[in-house]
């Protein structure tokens, strides 16, 4: 309140450097007004609950106050009477303007919906448009928090007008939030305290937050029993003090009785109207009160920013480790079916039962060793005729790939859930989609079985394909494209030849027959060739299968819709704008 006003003997050089800094302030404060509405903190982590509220905050102040003051620097000062209830606000209002403006009340909280009163001429100042945009204007009293109530009075002077407001601490939680969003918007705050109620706790959060932004702070000691005015008010002076507000005016006004319309003396609120009238009088003044409200509320603005560009990072982490989770699940589920379709475990039970059928048991293994020429006539004469053999082994692997499958999709999706239910984030995106992740997916199973039945076509394509100009051959047509696709399978799921220990000789010897019959019709380079190509097509079949499932849970995360780079935008934001305020400091604004 101690400032002085800028120097009337600027340059017109400077004048003109200090608008362009404005401009350029209120173009980046617009810019960040909308950074901050497509902020998004939608996932729970910690203190995230305060980072929403200062996001809410931080868009209502650069609305309410901060950009229509920017715009117009000469409207009048806004003075906002906050405090807690029954502290006496309307009243003083009301004796101030030395009328019932505002109606006062026994009932706690009795003030609900704002009261502004200004000089007739100022009217045109406070229209929507221009500040408070969310509060619908009227000219009656209302009891509807979302609308403020004008009130034209040549008591007021032009240039200055003041806003009775809801309380700041009863149990109505629009009142509070209501009187904080005022108190945000205002130029000065006339903040109202009683002898009873002067070392409360709310209050002084308040006035904290007045004193951390360099809101100018006018407070009054209202309801002061007469002859404890001296004692009390010297306590609050020293409190005012030793929380940054020694430079605020106080103000005491004695506890006297009413008169009949519910005001209060003249006298008794005499030195207030005289000091507001005063300030109304002085452009001077009153432009520095204002700058002092505005340049503190950018800088706390600022450094808000700073903060909530943390928090939005905090948001894309988590976001980010969530979608880590999956990705580690259903790699691992990748790698599994990877590894169990080639490791030799599906040449077990069904489809080594039915293989062996196809190319005969007994001798034929016992004789491995034995000459490869001996082994291929061998082979021929085994499978000759028993084209449904064939199918049945195809049958067999269709049914031993997809429980493969199946099983490491459900062991996937557990995996995921259960990390995602682990963190309060992960469980609350979980809830949000209202549909069990916890298992593979209903259509799961249909789709693998179409899956494995496709990769087996593929598989035939690629024998029939291969055979060229072979597949008229004896030994082709012998083995039939089945069969030879049935080797080939074979030979795929034992390519790692991680068989062990006693299965070597049953899995590893049905794996080397397969083997020595595709040789026989393609020659073993080929055969190489036949079985990666094979085994690559089903290890795409199976990645895009899987990235179904996947695609499940980083759904989820995509409908939180969460900006990549708020954060970063935030920053420079944050950066520029304080840029900006060193260099309208500099230039003497
Ligand atoms: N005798 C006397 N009564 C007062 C004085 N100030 C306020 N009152 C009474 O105290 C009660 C509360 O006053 P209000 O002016 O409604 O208080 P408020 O701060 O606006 O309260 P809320 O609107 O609830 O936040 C009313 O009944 C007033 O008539 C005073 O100085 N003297
Ligand atoms: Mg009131």
């Amino acid at each position: 309140m101690t400032h002085s006003g800028p120097s009337p003997l600027e340059s017109l050089g400077e004048v003109k450097a200090v608008s362009d800094g404005s401009a350029q302030m209120l173009a980046t404060l617009t810019t960040l007004r909308e950074t901050l509405r497509h902020a998004r903190l939608p996932l729970e982590v910690p203190g995230v609950e305060e980072s929403r509220h200062a996001r809410v905050e931080m868009i209502d102040q650069l609305e309410d106050y901060v950009l229509p003051r920017l715009v117009q620097i000469d409207a009048p000062l806004l003075t906002v009477v906050g405090g807690s209830t029954g502290a006496g606000k309307s009243t003083l209002v009301n004796s101030l303007v030395g009328e019932q403006v505002s109606e006062p009340g026994v009932l706690r909280p009795t003030t609900r919906s704002p009261v502004l009163v200004h000089h007739p001429d100022d009217a045109a100042w406070f229209d929507k448009q221009r500040i408070l945009p969310e509060l619908e204007r009227t000219n009656r009293a209302t009891p509807d928090p979302g609308a403020v109530q004008l009130v034209a009075s040549s008591a007021i002077p032009q240039g200055l007008a003041l806003l009775d407001a809801p309380d700041i601490d009863s149990v109505e939680e629009r009142n509070r939030s209501l009187a904080a969003q005022l108190l945000a918007a205002a130029d000065l705050w006339l903040f109202v305290t009683s002898a009873a109620r002067y070392a409360d706790q709310v209050p002084w959060g308040f006035l904290k937050q007045a004193a951390d932004r360099s809101a100018a702070v006018a407070i009054v000691l209202d309801r002061t029993p007469p002859d404890a005015v001296a004692e009390v008010s010297g306590d609050l002076a020293r409190m005012l003090t030793t929380r940054g507000l020694k430079d605020s005016p106080l103000f005491t006004v004695a506890e006297s009785p009413l008169d009949e319309k519910g005001l209060l003396p003249a006298e008794s609120v005499e030195q207030i109207r005289g000091w507001l009238i005063a300030l109304g009088a002085d452009v001077e003044a009153r432009n520095a009160v204002v700058r002092q409200t505005l340049h503190g509320a950018v800088r706390s603005i600022a450094r808000r920013t700073y903060q909530l560009a943390e928090d939005c990072a905090a948001q894309a982490d988590m976001q980010a480790r969530l979608k880590r989770d999956v990705d580690i699940s259903y790699d691992q589920a990748l790698a599994d079916i990877d590894k169990g379709s080639a490791d030799g475990t599906l040449l077990r039970g069904e489809v080594l039962a039915r293989w062996q059928e196809f190319v005969g048991t007994g001798e034929l293994f016992r004789n491995l060793e034995s000459k490869v020429s001996w082994l291929r006539d061998r082979i021929t004469n085994a499978i000759k005729g028993k084209p449904q053999q064939a199918e049945r082994v195809t049958v067999a692997v269709e049914s031993g790939l997809q429980t493969l499958i199946l099983e490491h999709a459900e062991a996937a999706a557990e995996r995921a859930e259960a990390s995602w239910r682990s963190v309060a984030a992960g469980a609350q995106v979980l809830e949000e989609g209202q549909v069990d992740l916890s298992r593979a997916s209903r259509d799961f199973r249909s789709r693998s079985e179409r899956m494995v039945r496709d990769w087996q076509s593929g598989v035939l394509d690629l024998v029939r394909t291969a055979g060229g100009d072979k597949r008229t051959t004896a030994r082709f047509l012998a083995y039939g494209v089945n069969g030879l696709s049935v080797a080939l399978m074979v030979v795929v799921f034992a390519s790692t030849g991680g068989v062990t220990g006693a299965e070597v000789g049953i899995a590893g010897g049905s794996a080397v027959v397969g083997q020595k019959l595709l040789e026989a019709v393609f020659g073993d380079q080929a055969v190489r060739r036949l079985a990666e190509q094979a085994r690559a097509d089903l290890a795409t079949r199976v990645a895009a299968l899987m990235d179904e499932e996947r695609r499940r849970f980083l759904d989820r995360l995509d409908t939180l819709d969460l900006p990549t780079d708020s954060a970063e935008q935030l920053r420079a934001l944050a950066r520029r704008v304080d840029d900006l305020r060193f260099a309208t400091a500099r230039s003497g604004s």
